[in-house]
């Protein structure tokens, strides 16, 4: 990501903190910041950052009621709302963890810092490896294949069919980041152990239209789950041919996972792939690992600094 500057503002729009700006001489965030502070305000309530595009420039911005502080990144148009979004989340959440002085402003080398680590934790998160794994037919090249030629999620730029698997990449969008997704053939079932423990997270497919071959897909989810603890979702697919009732709670039961996870899709057409890798990529895997990973840096870094 291309950060430009991350500003704090106090209640009476005084900037209380900057770190270095590069490249945003031009903006004149003074004429915005009533807007953004509204905006922020509103947002708060929801407890998630926005991004927000103004002339040349994105900007993340969000509130901290508890020290009446509004926060905004500025960055370039090029960088992805995902990473400035999650960017602001960490630096939102690292300033309500630490004291600010008792003038209310912080220091502004503990400011750059935390701000150069978060962007670099951040920048850390794209090129995530999902594999897709499941018994043969159940979904997974249909997977690949409506998101390319559907493309219902924009920036799928290339597809390589081989035998033993499909390596697809996506480019990332305004809600995901980037990712490689693995498409693992039966022919290859011997190395899928190989790229699911390179991975990030799984979605395992189960087709629900197949009823005998459920028993099958819950003992290699076992399998799959003794080996690794990783972060997966299950798509429940072809939800267009099932005779259950309902596939979430009947799958959830069955296979001892919990409901959230699992979501039904229709891979031919496309219907619940989104949602399902939302879930994956933001709730799943950048939530649990990514985040506690940034969050344990920055308490590391704040403890070795006290003790100086
Ligand atoms: N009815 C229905 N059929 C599907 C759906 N998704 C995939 N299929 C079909 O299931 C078969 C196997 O799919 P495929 O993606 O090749 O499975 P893979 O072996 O896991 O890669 C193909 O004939 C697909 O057309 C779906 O959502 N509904
Ligand atoms: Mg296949």
């Amino acid at each position: 990501m291309t950060l430009l500057a991350v500003k704090v503002f106090d209640e009476s729009n005084k900037e209380v903190v900057t770190t270095i700006s590069i490249g945003a001489d031009n903006c004149n965030i003074s004429e915005i910041l009533p807007t953004i502070r509204q905006l922020a305000m509103d947002q708060n309530k929801k407890n998630s950052p926005q991004a927000w595009v103004c002339g040349e420039y994105s900007f993340s911005f969000d509130y901290i009621s508890s020290k009446s502080l509004l926060l905004v990144a500025i960055a370039s148009l090029n960088t992805s709302f995902v990473k400035l979004k999650k960017f602001l989340e960490l630096l939102k959440e690292t300033i309500e963890e630490n004291s600010i002085n008792e003038s209310g402003i912080l220091s502004s080398k503990f400011f750059q810092d935390t701000c150069d680590l978060l962007v670099k934790s951040v920048d850390s998160i794209p090129n995530l490896r999902i594999s897709l794994l499941g018994l043969a037919k159940s979904g997974k090249t249909t997977f690949i294949q409506q998101h390319i030629t559907e493309q219902q999620l924009a920036g799928f730029n290339s597809y390589e069919p081989t035998e033993l698997v499909n390596i697809v990449n996506f480019e990332g969008s305004s809600d995901l980041p980037q990712i490689r997704f693995y498409d693992l053939g039966m022919a290859f079932q011997q190395h899928w152990w190989k790229f699911s423990s390179e991975s990030d997270g799984y979605i395992f497919f189960i087709d629900i239209s197949d009823s005998n071959s459920i028993n099958a897909s819950k003992e290699l989810l076992e399998e799959i789950r003794n080996f690794w603890d990783l972060p997966f979702v299950i798509a429940a697919n072809k939800i267009d041919n099932s005779t259950i009732k309902n596939p979430r709670r009947y799958l959830s039961r069955k296979l001892f996972v919990p409901i959230r996870l699992i979501h039904e899709v229709e891979t031919s057409t496309g219907v619940g792939l989104k949602a399902l890798l939302q879930d994956l990529v933001i709730n799943e895997i950048q939530t649990k690992k990514q985040y506690s990973a940034v969050l344990q840096r920055t308490r590391t870094k704040n403890e070795s600094k006290r003790r100086v």
